[in-house]
């Protein structure tokens, strides 16, 4: 710690080393997943929609910065829009996807949601695991089922 009390230092440095230094109070909350799975728009589709909701108990914001699996050889965050002539199409996001504190992130169709593209599934396999990786809380690595698009 490089934090330097001494008589001549202004009070606020003193009080700004002691926050650094004081044991982490703040550290029981927590990022959480739920209804987390993949979507094909057909049997054996070469590319996916991975949509979950990630709640934020924490009284800060973090960022979902990259989705990394081993069964994509690519991945991006889109956006669903809607032209105004009724058309829909999907448009990239950069820089990773927030999640609000206090708050929840959704990616569901029809929004956001994280593409799985050069998609191979083992044979027989309907799970995948994917890592998402934080700009501040650790890795969440999740085994997501597969599933069919409704029709
Ligand atoms: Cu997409």
């Amino acid at each position: 710690m490089a934090c330097v009390s001494g008589a001549n230092r202004p009070i606020s440095v003193m009080f700004v080393c002691l926050w650094l230094t004081m044991p982490s109070l703040g550290n029981t909350c927590a990022l959480s997943v739920e209804d987390a799975y993949i979507q094909l728009a057909f049997p054996n589709a070469r590319v996916g929609a991975l949509y979950l909701q990630i709640q934020n108990s924490c009284p800060a914001s973090d960022q979902l910065m990259i989705v990394r699996s081993h069964a994509a050889s690519k991945v991006e965050f889109h956006q669903t829009v809607q032209s105004d002539n009724g058309v829909m199409s999907m448009v990239k996001i950069d820089g990773g996807l927030t999640i609000p504190p206090m708050s929840e992130l959704k990616l569901a169709p029809g929004g956001f949601h994280v593409m799985l593209m050069g998609l191979e599934l083992p044979k027989n396999n309907h799970h995948v695991e994917v890592t998402l990786d934080f700009d501040q809380a650790d890795d969440i690595v999740l085994t997501l089922p597969v599933r069919l698009k409704p029709r």
